[in-house]
């Protein structure tokens, strides 16, 4: 069956607003897999990415002219759906169009009824409930009752109720995935490069999630939909993965996107020790990590196995903002995490929220103190958001604290839209907070004087090229 996967079409302006410049595209690791299950079920799959755009994506599909269209997006993209479905039914008339994705599992009979070109939308993980869904449908010879059979999705019936399936369950041994098929996206290495803040690694560069699942209730994360268990790939099945795209794709560095990639110490120890023994050490990667596992030994190990630089998700410097998002963390333990990786050898990377929950000017001052106070090589920060599946998404759990302005969805992309605002504060006070933040910590002498380091990779100059274009652009 010919079958087209889409992420919704999103252009760096709607996704980062001011900071399109600066911002990079994200690559669709949830239909790459998927069309990489398809593909080895014999199905022929391409797949658009949302740096396209809707025209581009459409021609694709008058040309391709597939049975099933399926189309991805988060709540940000939730907006573009209605104009996605009409333009891919006038272009494709025959097709089956379905949806799924974080947006999509929330509220899979709300996605349902309000766009009636969708014959499904599935809710959860979807590697076994989609291949069902193809075997069901034939490509359209089918009686919607046949849709019971398939696990996880809401569907309309013959008198056009909506029903939902019992859900689809959750691939409990992650090594049973197939590797992703790269090639699906003929252009993915050109098209993903290393984000500004890890200009420096050298491309191509590989994008792994080897993980999935959160035990974790932070207020302002909806993580429902991938379970609380953290499931992750062996150190075996990732060193295979790794040498597969290094002898494929001659891959120089690599990120890996989970959000526990160095959570579990033992499952650490034996992945950093395959990587040395296959020689995959030389290859600098980056990944996410979580402050209560950090200490020097355990960072110098990390930066021993190729790890250059680890993303932490501090949000705040003030612990009652910390408290009042459920962080489950400590400003005093954020700031030892951070001297630990440093003195372990790896750059550390911090990401923080601008007008959460009880934010006030003292509060944004400490998170000022603190960005400047940490050894932190690169920040970023976004606008808190009150996500679907949050628990901030209750007006009841965000009332005491602020006020909702903005009910537009696409403006839920926490870098650029601010749809919420603390009590105390304005919009103007939270964009000069994040200039004067971002001002006072790049154009820092010692922020220079650290680029220094990357001068060897030509790469990294047009980056901060790129950087101080953008952030000039940006106001
Ligand atoms: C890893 C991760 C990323 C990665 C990869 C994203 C991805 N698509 O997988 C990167 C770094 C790129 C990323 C970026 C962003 N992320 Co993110 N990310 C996560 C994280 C930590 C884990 C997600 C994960 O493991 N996905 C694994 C894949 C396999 O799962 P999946 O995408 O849901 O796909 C499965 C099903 O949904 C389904 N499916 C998906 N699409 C389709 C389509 C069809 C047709 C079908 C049939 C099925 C189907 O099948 C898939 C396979 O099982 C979650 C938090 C969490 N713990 O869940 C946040 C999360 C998903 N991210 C979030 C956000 C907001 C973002 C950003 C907008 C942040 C930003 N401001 O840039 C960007 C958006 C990028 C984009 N356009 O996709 C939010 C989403 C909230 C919301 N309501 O929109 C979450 C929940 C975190 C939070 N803050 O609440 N993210
Ligand atoms: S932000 Fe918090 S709840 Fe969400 S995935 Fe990360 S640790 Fe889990």
């Amino acid at each position: 069956m010919d079958i087209l996967l889409c992420d919704i079409p999103m252009s760096a302006e709607a996704k980062f607003g001011r900071f399109r410049h600066l911002g990079s595209a994200s690559p669709p690791y949830n239909i790459l897999l998927l069309g990489t299950i398809l593909t080895r079920r014999g199905h022929n799959v391409r797949l658009t990415t949302e740096d396209q755009s809707l025209e581009e994506v459409a021609g694709l599909a008058r040309e391709f002219n597939p049975q099933v269209i399926g189309a991805t997006f988060m709540t940000m993209g939730y907006p573009r759906l209605k104009a996605f479905t009409q333009t891919m039914k006038r272009a494709a008339p025959k097709a089956l169009l379905i949806a799924g994705g974080y947006h999509a599992s929330i509220y899979p009979e709300a996605v349902l009824a309000t766009h009636p070109l969708l014959t499904a939308v599935f809710k959860g993980e979807s590697e076994i409930s989609l291949p069902q869904f193809l075997d069901v449908t034939k490509g359209g010879a089918f009686a919607p009752s046949d849709l019971r059979e398939v696990p996880g999705i809401a569907f309309r019936t013959e008198a056009g109720a909506i029903e939902t399936t019992l859900p689809a369950p959750l691939i409990d041994d992650l090594d049973t995935l197939p590797f992703p098929d790269y090639d699906l996206i003929p252009d993915f290495f050109e098209r993903f490069r290393p984000a500004v803040t890890r200009h420096y690694f050298r491309t191509p560069q590989a994008y792994f999630l080897t993980g999935r699942g959160c035990p974790y209730s932070c207020h302002f994360c909806g993580r429902l939909i991938l379970g609380r268990k953290i499931r992750q790939n062996s150190p075996d099945y990732t060193v295979a993965l790794i040498e597969h795209a290094r002898k494929r794709h001659h891959i120089r560095s690599m990120l890996f996107a989970d959000e526990f990639f160095t959570v579990n110490k033992k499952t650490m120890r034996a992945l950093t020790a395959l990587l040395h023994k296959h020689d995959l050490h030389t290859i600098d990667w980056s990944c996410n990590g979580r402050v209560n596992v950090m200490d020097e030994d355990y960072a110098r190990m990390l930066s021993q196995a190729g790890c250059r630089q680890i993303g932490f998700g501090i949000e705040s410097g003030s612990q009652k903002i910390l408290d009042l998002l459920n962080k489950n963390d400590t400003v005093e333990a954020q700031a030892k995490a951070l001297q630990a990786a440093v003195a372990g050898g790896i750059e550390a990377y911090g990401s923080f929220i601008i007008g959460s929950p009880g934010e006030t000017r003292e509060t944004l001052e400490e998170t000022h103190r603190f960005v400047l106070d940490a050894p932190l090589a690169y920040i970023s920060t976004c606008f808190f958001t009150p996500l679907p599946g949050s628990y901030y998404w209750n007006p009841e759990a965000y009332a005491p604290y602020g006020t909702l302005i903005d009910d537009n969805l696409e403006n839920y992309n926490t870098f650029s839209g601010i749809p919420f605002l603390p009590h105390g504060l304005g919009r103007d006070d939270l964009l000069a907070f994040q200039r004067r933040l971002y001002r006072d910590f790049y154009l820092r002498p010692s922020r220079f004087l650290a680029e220094f380091r990357h001068i060897a990779n030509p790469t990294s100059w047009r980056y901060a090229i790129r950087i101080a274009q953008g952030l000039v652009l940006a106001g």
